[in-house]
């Protein structure tokens, strides 16, 4: 039942079977779409003569799947990927609730509600897309708004809201749908916090009314697989930005914390130590200038290891860059 990441920046050009779903990444002018379930990431790809890229998720024998209530997915008998999409133009919200708000608490409850029927309760990964995150609506950041309805609806569903967590990014795009990619399993997973920054659900009130609800990353177990899955990381120490307005002092710092990650990780991991050179990385930056600049800062840090460059805002407004990555080891008997 093995879980495998294939990652390429290149259109998808063959089915190769056993696909349980997976990412297109950047802005195609148009294409067809693959059978399997897809969230569509349309941001401007960097670093690749091809418009988009592809992060596919494959595994033995996927079962079965299905869409309704806007998502779609498709599992094997101990994983599931699903995408929902919900327009956020369909929520009226209230006096103290905004529609995303409304909208990021309703896809969860979904989410929760699929995973419960199918019984893969387990969130591992989750991969959060909106738009104009940055903007302020009625006193309020939307990244906060949605953190809002994302934490209520954890609470609702009475998952925990802190500790076990799902690891994840939240990423704002230009415009679009409230777009959400998750990958479920059968186990618990493990989850992995780091030292050198305060858990992102421990955050003061001074980042919003709510703390965002994910882990600094999770260590998961598909049979006979061990798959470090590190989320979103920043230029953030402690709970604080640091090296505002210095896009390489923030991108040294962002590694530093996947090191740390990756270390913590380490200590808990039953397969061989992972190593900073054999993750595959999704890199957000803010502004377009500065690809060059954070390219040739990573080249010698990430080996010969897969990077997508995406250009993105990313959650805090002082923030350039955020990157994730994901590495996968086997398991002995
Ligand atoms: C941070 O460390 C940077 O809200 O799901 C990173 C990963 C960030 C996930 C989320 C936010 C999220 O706070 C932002």
């Amino acid at each position: 039942m093995s879980l495998q990441l294939i990652s390429s920046k290149a259109v998808v050009s063959r089915e190769t079977g056993g696909e349980l779903g997976g990412a297109l990444l950047g802005t195609p002018a148009s294409g067809a779409l693959p059978a399997w379930p897809v969230q569509r990431v349309f941001a401007p790809l960097f670093g690749s003569t091809a418009a988009v890229a592809h992060e596919v998720w494959r595994a033995d024998s996927p079962a079965s799947e299905g869409r309704g209530e806007d998502i779609v997915w498709r599992r094997n008998a101990g994983l599931l990927y699903g995408v929902i999409e919900l327009d956020e133009a369909d929520f009226a919200g209230t006096a103290d609730e905004s529609p995303l708000q409304s909208a990021s608490a309703e896809a969860y409850r979904r989410i929760f509600r699929l995973l419960d029927s199918q019984g893969l309760p387990h969130l591992w990964r989750v991969w959060n897309y909106l738009a104009a995150i940055n903007l302020e609506i009625g006193g309020l950041e939307r990244y906060r708004q949605f953190n809002i309805g994302r934490q209520d609806a954890f609470l609702e569903c009475r998952h925990e809201a802190s500790g076990n967590v799902p690891a994840a990014c939240a990423i704002g795009l230009a415009g679009g749908l409230l777009n959400i990619a998750f990958l479920a399993g059968a186990s618990p997973a493990l989850p992995i916090e780091n030292p050198r920054q305060v858990s992102a659900y421990d955050y003061p009130a001074d980042y919003g009314p709510r703390s965002p609800t994910f882990s600094r990353a999770n260590l998961v177990y598909p049979v006979g697989q061990e798959v470090l899955f590190i989320s979103g990381t920043a230029s953030i120490v402690g709970y604080e930005t640091v090296h505002p307005g210095n896009v390489l002092g923030q991108c040294r710092e962002t590694m530093d914390n996947i090191a740390a990650v990756v270390a913590e990780a380490n200590r808990r991991c039953r397969s061989a130590p992972f190593r900073q050179d054999e993750l595959s990385y999704r890199v957000y930056f803010r502004h377009a200038g500065d690809f060059a600049a954070i390219r040739n800062l990573l080249a010698p840090l990430v080996g010969g290891a897969e990077v997508i460059y995406l250009q993105a805002d990313i959650c805090r407004r002082d923030l350039l860059l955020e990157i994730e990555a994901v590495a996968s080891h086997t398991l002995g008997s």
